[in-house]
């Protein structure tokens, strides 16, 4: 087997757990308990130095960062049609996934981390609540780019095909549940998870990674 995915149950990893599982090739699962600080011990830290998942490894090639892991699969599967091959339609589902990965995803990370934004603890509280509203916004924007999608006949939110898009929009609104915040808040977007989530390459993952969908518990 030739292709290992380092991943951590509920993590962004996900995104390239569910492609690989519709691309159909074996490939090995490495689960890194990153909750135990795994990914901080010196045998991770030599496969990523950068101590985060995921990490793709093909043939002895150690590849990071989501956008790069999406570009190398799309392209390794092309079958697969994880990114339209039109320009602009393309361009369309990289700036949504830019977006994703560098500024939803890091405000996440501000709520359930806020530590690796500020060693002072006294001000965690005041990181989380300002990071929970600006995420809720985020999934706001989310809600309206599933409505567009269904507007224009669209299955995915990238076109006609599955993708990291439709991955993304799975987890970032499971970890909103983890903020507080209910995914009943975002309907189009809870439905169209929840559609999501029975793909059958898609449950594979999940079941992999034991994952519960909606993780919101009312105060
Ligand atoms: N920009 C990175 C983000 C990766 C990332 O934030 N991974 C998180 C899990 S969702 C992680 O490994 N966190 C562990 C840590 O930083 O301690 C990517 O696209 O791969």
């Amino acid at each position: 087997m030739t292709l290992k995915l380092y991943f951590a149950p509920g993590a962004c990893s996900f995104v390239p757990h569910t492609l690989l599982e519709t691309a159909g090739e074996p490939f090995e699962a490495a689960m890194v308990k990153i909750h135990k600080g795994e990914n901080y011990g010196p045998e991770y830290q030599a496969v990523n130095p950068r101590s985060q998942v995921p990490v793709l490894v093909d043939g002895g090639q150690v590849i990071t960062q989501i956008v790069a892991i999406v570009s190398y699969l799309n392209d390794r599967f092309p079958q697969a049609g994880f990114l339209p091959r039109e320009p602009l339609a393309r361009a369309r589902v990289l700036e949504t996934l830019a977006w994703m990965n560098n500024t939803v995803h890091p405000t996440f990370t501000h709520i359930f981390m806020p530590h690796k934004f500020s060693d002072n603890a006294a001000v965690h509280g005041d990181l989380k609540a300002y990071n929970t509203r600006l995420y809720r916004g985020m999934l706001d924007e989310l809600e309206a780019l599933v409505q567009v999608a269904g507007a224009q006949g669209r299955p995915y939110l990238g076109g006609e095909q599955f993708g990291p898009l439709d991955a993304y929009a799975l987890t970032l609104l499971r970890w909103g549940g983890i903020a507080g915040i209910d995914p009943e808040d975002h309907p189009a977007l809870w439905a169209f998870v929840q559609r999501i989530a029975q793909l059958p390459a898609v449950a594979r993952a999940m079941a992999r990674e034991r994952l519960q969908l909606n993780l919101y518990q009312a105060a």
